[in-house]
């Protein structure tokens, strides 16, 4: 198979697989996955490792706006080596989510024996099933297949499926039509945006930084991630408003800065990007609405122009860096479908 073409087609395939992952959570019964597990009465924190983490993190921001109850996200790792960071009262009622695209990464697993010694109830969602499911009666498992080694597809379902169960939380029927939309409004903005991010991967860069504030300071994670990844490039991310403290220094010619715009933070937001631009940087602009001035300095300008919530759109933001990691890699002569150092599971060996 060509190099990449894998990672290419779960990228772009991911309005049908959303339309079918509505589908399917349309037909659920959600009630049975979480009984009295109320966010209102327990703390969900959910669980996962590297993209599925960031996947956590974008999980507990959906939770804490939409229900109006504290989430959190942490690494599996964290749960395993300080366990009482992350559940520090005997008291309270915590409700653990543990995300795993595989169902197999050893942290993961670790951490549902580790639920399971002490009695607490959690809720899994993967894709793949593998151990996981054996270890929950509380699964959500999505219609999603991926061959390669770097989760797209499988990042965005499970995203949209824990905002969708948030949604339901709430009661919020509008955010839930709200995420309909949104397979047709991505097939629509793969065609208009997909060849200006394929010229961007043209230029070559000593350093990436993505940037992003809110809920999409973890969608600005995982867009780093996939660069490095799928290009095995140096890319990191930072708070939007975060970089001027020390991190700008970095930026010239030979540096992009991404910056996902948010709605509620756009004036401060864009205002570092012009900064950037003003330093010399290569800038990438994703924002729902771009103003002439980002529009006019961008080196790409990618406006998304959803009729949806601002917490509906983060699943649209990351696209542009998993195609961005995957284009940088295949010009790099690399094959994103098969990274360097990297398996498609991590299992530790004991
Ligand atoms: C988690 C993970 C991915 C990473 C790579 C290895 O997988 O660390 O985040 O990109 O694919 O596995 P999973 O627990 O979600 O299967």
């Amino acid at each position: 198979m060509e190099s990449g073409a894998a990672t290419l087609r779960e990228i772009h395939s991911q309005p049908e697989v959303w339309s079918r992952c509505l589908d399917t959570l349309d037909k659920l019964d959600l009630k049975s996955l979480f009984g009295n597990k109320d966010p209102l009465t327990h703390e969900w924190i959910f669980v996962g490792c590297g993209t599925s983490y960031y996947l956590s993190q974008a999980a507990a921001a959906t939770f804490t706006a939409l229900t109006r109850s504290p989430a959190r996200a942490v690494p599996a790792s964290e749960v395993l080596l300080f366990p009482k960071l992350i559940f520090p009262s005997d008291e309270a009622a915590y409700f653990p989510v543990l995300i795993s695209r595989s169902g197999h990464t050893s942290e993961v697993l670790q951490v549902a024996e580790f639920l399971r010694l002490r009695g607490v109830e959690f809720l899994a969602v993967t894709c793949d099933g593998n151990e996981l499911t054996e270890l929950s009666t509380r699964l959500l498992k999505l219609p999603v297949t991926e061959e390669s080694t770097v989760m797209t597809s499988s990042f965005t379902s499970m995203l949209m499926a824990l905002q969708y169960i948030a949604a339901r939380f709430a009661r919020q029927d509008e955010f839930v039509n709200a995420l309909h939309l949104l397979p047709d409004s991505l097939a629509k903005l793969l065609r208009i945006y997909t060849p200006g991010i394929e010229e961007l991967a043209q230029r070559s860069f000593d350093d990436v930084a993505f940037l992003g504030q809110g809920p999409l300071y973890p969608i600005a994670s995982e867009t780093a991630l996939k660069i490095m990844e799928s290009s095995s490039s140096y890319a990191q991310f930072f708070h939007t408003l975060e970089f001027r403290h020390g991190p700008m220094s970095i930026v010239s010619k030979k540096v992009l800065v991404g910056a996902l715009l948010s709605e509620t933070g756009y004036a401060e937001e864009s205002a570092v990007l012009m900064e950037m631009k003003s330093l010399g940087g290569c800038t990438l602009a994703i924002g729902n609405r771009l103003s002439s001035e980002i529009e006019n300095s961008a080196d790409l300008a990618i406006e998304l122009a959803l009729a949806v919530p601002e917490l509906a759109r983060l699943v649209v933001y990351v696209v542009w860096g998993q195609l961005l990691g995957c284009c940088l890699g295949l010009r790099k002569g690399l094959n994103p479908d098969s990274p360097r150092h990297l398996s498609r599971v991590v299992t530790l060996v004991d």
